[in-house]
Parts: structure tokens; sequence; C-alpha cells
């Protein structure tokens, strides 16, 4: 096993906010104190001591923390810990261009219609992916849409690195958007994004989301209501450009997971929509209680993978959590009490994955609160905000102890993205509660992510000093462009599938080191929807919430 050897100071390379805490993190140093000089005037403004080092099993790093939260004064300065030093920008403004490119990033992953050079500048590309040939796959066929016969199911966002198009998936992401424009209106009222449709009336926001929410539509099977799994090519296609990638491609298995998953966002959209678009609003909700009603006729149809079918599965077998999810988003869109039947009086709050949903239907509830009507729902969703503030403090707990202060110690498949996404978690408590150590905590995720971590990256593209070059994305491979797409969140460090590179190419065994910023390396060094989606809320959250 090889560890990160020497001295390295360890730093959220974009900055920090004014009345943020900070801190810089110190691996393997024998140096116990640090300073703090104004590049200004190169004054030194601040003398401390580094804490004592703690080892952290999930890097063999031995790493100590150099607080330096006092300093407020916006500007840049240098951190100095012996012969090192790293620079600081202090600045209210520090996470507001991520805040629009990590929401812009949605736009480039467009299929279906070109992408402009207006708003994509250099990485404009021609429309890819028409969708308006796919092909009934066998698994999916019925006497009314049997094998072979095509449906018209045009855009909407690829899901990652490659260019199908998942349900599941893209159900989360989609959620993680509209809850981040349900948390914070005014403040989203307000991104101006580089996008085609940012003068009209809607915000720029909810009209990136409508894009996908509208190939979404196309997924139900209006003869059942059944929405199928995915939307994608028989294998993964070669690192080309969107337009040319010629598979042919297939709407495959209608499954519970994903038709849930459907009524759950249709549902969200409802409200989100309803003053804005009512004909959408309305058109939304009449889907969603038709994916309910097959779901109610098919209650456990698991997706299995066909034979002739290899690209991302997104397979789940346990989806008691999509139905809750559904329900609760129905019964707040509807009213109609008989939807939460099934829900358990103690619904567990775990931090969501694609796989794991029923917190996003806790996150809904809780935010519309004061629109329900019933005061037994009341005393239930008082229910749910304990158990929601239970886990938050578990994460705040788990934090506290960790030498990284980050509430993680497991490093799956999307590793970033399961900080981020507990990071939403921690933002719903402290919205609930008011108290600032949710914040704080949720705030850490974010430095962690930005570059206060044992690899010293910022997991960001084109974000901070030491980003990813060459990530495992068709487009950011094929575009001849040196630098990859700006703005996209890589899974991070796991050892899920060290084989994609070649196991000798992963020069460390501890988890947290296990990344490699080589294309080759799906299973560290890939971008995705649902990954982009947690970052994008975390970072205009911890933008907007004023200190
Ligand atoms: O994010 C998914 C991760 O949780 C799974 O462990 C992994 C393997 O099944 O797949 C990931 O999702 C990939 C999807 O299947 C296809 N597009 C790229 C996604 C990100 O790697």
């Amino acid at each position: 096993q090889q560890e990160n050897k020497g001295l390295t100071i360890l730093v959220n390379q974009l900055g920090f906010k004014p009345n943020s805490e900070k801190r810089a993190f110190i691996s393997d140093s024998e140096e116990r104190n640090f300073k703090i000089i104004n590049n200004s005037n190169q004054e030194i403004v601040f003398k401390g001591e580094i804490s004592s080092p703690k080892y952290w099993e999930p890097s063999g790093t031995n790493v100590g923390i150099a607080d330096f939260s006092s300093i407020q004064k916006p500007g840049k300065y240098s951190i100095v810990v012996g012969n090192s030093s790293k620079t600081i920008t202090i600045d209210n403004s520090v996470y507001e261009a991520l805040g629009t490119k990590s929401l812009e990033a949605f736009y480039l992953a467009r299929a279906s219609e070109p992408v402009l050079e207006k708003y994509a500048g250099i990485y404009a590309r021609p429309l890819g992916h028409p969708d308006n040939i796919v092909f009934i796959h066998a698994s999916a066929a019925t006497d009314k849409r049997p094998e072979g016969t095509t449906i018209f199911s045009p855009r909407g966002w690829y899901d990652a690195g490659d260019y199908n198009k998942y349900i599941v998936n893209s159900g989360i992401t989609v959620h993680t958007l509209l809850q981040l424009y349900e948390l914070f209106p005014e403040y989203c009222k307000t991104l101006k994004l580089k996008i085609p449709e940012n003068s009209n009336q809607v915000p720029d926001l909810l009209d990136e989301t409508l894009v996908n929410l509208r190939w979404m539509l196309t997924m139900q099977d209006p003869n059942d209501g059944g929405v199928y799994h995915k939307l994608t090519s028989k294998y993964f296609c070669g690192m080309v450009m969107p337009e040319d990638d010629k598979l042919e491609r297939f709407v495959v298995m209608k499954s519970t997971a994903a038709t849930l998953d459907f009524a759950a966002v249709m549902a969200k959209a409802n409200r989100i929509f309803f003053k804005m678009d009512p004909n959408f609003a309305n058109s939304c909700l009449v889907a969603s209680k038709n994916a309910w009603n097959w779901a109610q006729k098919n209650p456990n149809v698991l997706y299995v993978q066909p034979k002739d079918i290899s690209t991302g599965e997104y397979g789940d077998n346990k989806i008691e959590d999509e139905k809750y999810w559904a329900a609760i988003e129905l019964y707040l869109s509807t009213k109609n009490a008989d939807y939460l039947n099934d829900l358990p009086t103690n619904l567990k709050i775990t931090t969501p994955t694609w796989s794991q949903v029923e917190s996003l239907g806790a996150f809904s509830l809780i935010a519309s609160t004061d629109k329900v009507p019933d005061s037994k729902i009341k005393d239930k969703i008082e229910l749910v905000k304990q158990n929601l503030l239970k886990t938050a403090d578990q994460l705040c707990q788990a934090n506290q102890v960790s030498p990284f202060r980050i509430s993680m110690n497991s490093f799956s498949w999307g590793s970033n993205s399961d900080l981020a996404n507990q990071s939403l978690l921690l933002l719903h408590a402290y919205k609930i509660s008011g108290d600032k150590k949710y914040l704080k905590t949720a705030e850490d995720c974010l430095h962690y992510i930005l570059g206060s971590n044992p690899l010293n990256m910022c997991f960001v593209t084109s974000f901070g000093e030491n980003s990813p070059k060459h990530i495992h994305d068709r487009r950011s491979s094929a575009d001849k462009i040196e630098t990859p797409i700006p703005g996209l969140l890589v899974g991070g460090p796991t050892t899920a599938a060290r084989s994609d590179c070649g196991e000798s190419n992963y020069k460390s065994n501890f988890p947290a080191l296990s990344y490699l910023d080589m294309e080759c390396s799906y299973s560290t060094n890939e971008i995705a929807i649902n990954w982009n989606a947690p970052l994008a809320f975390l970072v205009n959250a911890i933008n907007t919430i004023n200190q």
C-alpha cells in the first residue's frame, strides 16, 4: 500500500464565504504551527496551532486541522506551513460561478437538439440522438405496441458519460432540481443560465428541468400507464460524439421502480408548474395517476436486464421506498389521504441515492407542511421531521470525530454524490430547525468535494487548481477540446470496479485514494446527472444562505 507522503495542505480550492468555518487539513506533517498572510500587503494576519494529527483509516492519512475561521475579511490570503503554502480566497461570491456552471452542465447534456455556440461556447455541438425512431424491445412488447414497432421519445439529458436515458436516475435528478427550486424559489428565479429559453417567463432552472420532464412523459405507455425502465442502445457506443452514435435505440421493459419514480416526479411537477403552466401541470398529474395505477396492478416487477442489452442497469430489488415516495407526492398534489394508507408511521430517513428514495418523499412532505389540511397527517409529518433530524444528528456526530470533517467512511460508486446527498439531508434539517450545526456540516461536505480531501483534488471539472482532466465522458473524449466539459462532478474514489483501468493503475488500496484521473476509470472518473444535481443543490444553497 502506498500512502500520501509528505506535507500537503488540503483545502477547499474555490475558497470560503466570509462567515463560514474555514479549515485547512495538513497531512503527514511534523509542523505544529501555521500562519495566514494577507496577499495584498504580505502582512501576517493570523498565527495558529495545527491540531494534533489524527489517523484516517479510509486513506491512511495522518491529518491535523488548521482553523482560521476568525478571518472574515474578503481577500486573497496564503496559508503557510513550514516551507509549503497555498492560496486561499475569502469572498461572498466564491460559489457563484460553480452554482450556474453545475446547472448549465445539464444544457450541454441535452439529447435531440443542437447545443448552440451562443450558450455553450467551444462546447457547442450538432444535434445527437433525435430519438424519433425508438424500437419497442422484446421485453417491452405488448399487443398494442409489439416488438419492433417504434415510438417517439426525444429530448431529455444523457445520463452520464454514456448517451442512454434511464428513468430511475432521471427521477431522482429531476426531483433534486425541483427541490432546489421549492426550497429557494426567490434565489432560483434570479439564477440566469446560458440556455436558449433564458428570456422567457419561466425561471431558467425550471426551463432546464422541463427538458427532461418532457422526455420522461414520452416513456409512459399510454395504453396502460406503465413506464419503460430505460431508452438505450443494446450496448455502449464507442467514445464518439453524440451525432456520431448511430446505434439503434430501444425502450426496454416496464418496471415498477421506474413507474413509481415517474409517478413521484410527475406529481411533484404538477405542484411546481401549477401556476406557470396549468395544462402541462395537469398532464403531469394525469400521467402520475396512471403510473400509480399500473404499479398497483404490477407491484413487484423488478428490472431484469435482457440478455441482448448490456448498458446501465439501475436495477433495484427493494422498491418499497419508491412506493412511499410516489404515495407522498401524489398525496401532496391531490390531498387524497388514501395514498398514504401504506406509509409506515415511522418512515426511516436515510441519505438519498437513485435506489433509496423515501427521503425524497420526506423532503417534499416537510417542505409542504403548511399546505397540509389534515391534522393527523400533520402529526405524521412531525414524526418524519424528528426522524430526519435524528439522521442529521448522526451525520453531525460522525463529522465531529472525522479527521477530514466528513460523515462518510465508506466509498461506494459515486462517493462524491453520496457526500453531496448527505448535505442535502443536512440542509433540510437546517431549514426545519434553523440550527446552524446542520448548515456547517453540509458545508464541510462541500469543502471536502472541492479540495480538502486526501487526494488534494477539486472533484469538479474546470474548477480549482487540481481538478479531473481525463473524465470518462464520451463528449469530452471525442470533442477534440483539451479541457473537459466544465462544471461536472466526477464519481470519485471507490474500490467498486478497479478492473476498469487495470488494477495495477490504481496506486493505492485505500478506499478514499482509489481514484484515477484516467478516461478508462468509469468507476471513479465518470460524470452523471444524478451526481451533478446534488452538487448544484449544495453549491447553490450554500451560495444563497446568509450566514
Ligand atoms: O451510479 C450507478 C452506480 O450506483 C452503480 O453501482 C453502477 C454499476 O451498476 O452504475 C452507476 O450508474 C451508471 C449507469 O449504470 C450507466 N451510466 C453511467 C452511470 C454512472 O457510472
